[in-house]
């Protein structure tokens, strides 16, 4: 049987991921941060079958530990301070853990294999974020990376990191470089989640309005299940290497909002929509255009749930999270 470890196990990606691997029949072991973390609850509701070990990105002997007691042939890291804006309001937390985190695993990693650096494959969650505002043209593997939130430059420096160990030391490190993907299990704090949650309430009458920032920002937003499938083939390669991975296409937050609004029975969003310019961000990445060919033809990978499918997806999951709690 394989042995998985997962960092960031409470977050979206490690839920899909988990349940991803346990299908294929791995053991997986899921690295859970905190004395009281309160996702642990969650953690051992829905993946009873995960096996929780503690620890935390920033601290390296906790890492060295999960690696001794799980013994994995395959390490995912998606442990990240994950939200862009909250990373200029904290910029070196954001560093320690979306950063040097990186550094710290894949250096337990290293020293955990030993002389024979081959035998542990490790997937290094890289984002479309990389790329900043100077990227012109289509975002490929090879596209240079200018970063431009304080998230962006950690995940280009854990990018880097991933790169310079497989190429210096034979490790099977991959990097994936992935843009927007969401579920009904986002974090509300992302501005998918913030809109499917809030238009379900709006039309159960338990919320008036929602607040946004910078409607006009487009995005290349895909399904979290069919992502953690690349991350997964990722590693299955024979020689390991670095994906975009993508839907291609873009849309608006003016978008997002018209298709979850339909979906609860209000064709006009206007009214229940306030702009708050304290949300616009000190820097917006305004192009993303995703060049996925090297995924779909070297992975054999392609997405399969389509924006409104997805969007359509998370509002219907809010409406029924939302009638228990509001007793409708
Ligand atoms: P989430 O924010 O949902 O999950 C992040 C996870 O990291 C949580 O489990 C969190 O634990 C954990 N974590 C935070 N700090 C630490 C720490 N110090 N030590 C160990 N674990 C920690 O992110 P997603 O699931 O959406 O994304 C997974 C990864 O992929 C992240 O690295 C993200 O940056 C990256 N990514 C995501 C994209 C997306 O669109 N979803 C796109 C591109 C990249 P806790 O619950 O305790 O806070
Ligand atoms: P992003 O996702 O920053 O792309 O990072 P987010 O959903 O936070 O923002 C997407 C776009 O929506 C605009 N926006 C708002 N965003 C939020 N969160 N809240 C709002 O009220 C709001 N109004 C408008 C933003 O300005 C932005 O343009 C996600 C994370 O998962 C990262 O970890 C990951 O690396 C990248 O995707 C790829």
């Amino acid at each position: 049987m394989p042995r998985a470890l997962i960092t960031g196990i409470t977050g979206q990606d490690g839920y899909y991921l988990s349940r991803f691997l346990l299908d294929k029949g791995y053991e997986v072991y899921g690295l859970l941060r905190g004395q009281n973390n309160p996702r642990r609850a969650e953690v051992e509701r829905d993946l009873p079958e995960v096996h929780v070990l503690t620890g935390d990105v920033t601290d390296p002997s906790s890492l060295w530990h999960a690696l001794t007691i799980s013994r994995p042939d395959e390490v995912y890291n998606l442990a990240a301070i994950s939200f862009v804006a909250y990373s200029w309001e904290n910029p070196y937390v954001t560093t320690q853990v979306t950063g040097t985190g990186v550094l710290n695993l894949l250096e337990a990693v290293r020293q955990f294999a030993g002389d024979e650096p081959g035998r542990v494959s490790f997937y290094q969650a890289s984002s479309s974020e990389m790329y900043g505002t100077a990227a012109t043209g289509r975002q490929s593997e090879t596209t240079r990376l200018a970063p431009c939130s304080p998230y962006g430059v950690a995940k280009a420096f854990g990018h880097h990191l991933t790169v310079t160990y497989r190429e210096s030391y034979g490790m099977r490190a991959a990097s994936g470089i992935l843009f927007n993907h969401e579920s009904p299990r986002r974090g509300a704090e992302f501005v998918t989640r913030k809109i499917t949650r809030g238009a379900a309430r709006i039309s159960l009458g338990a919320q008036d309005t929602i607040t946004l920032g910078n409607v006009d920002a487009r995005r290349d937003w895909g399904f979290a299940g069919d992502y953690v499938e690349a991350m997964w083939l990722m590693l299955q390669q024979e020689s390991v290497d670095d994906y975009v991975v993508a839907t291609g296409e873009t849309h608006s937050v003016r978008e997002l909002l018209d298709v979850a609004f339909r979906r609860v029975g209000i064709a006009d969003w206007t009214p229940y929509v306030r702009i708050d310019p304290g949300l616009f961000r000190p820097a917006e990445i305004d192009t993303f255009d995703a060049d996925t060919s090297k995924a779909r033809t070297q992975l054999g990978w392609k997405p399969r749930v389509t924006f409104r499918e997805l969007v359509t997806m998370m509002v219907d999951a809010d409406l029924a999270e939302q009638k228990l709690l509001v007793g409708r």
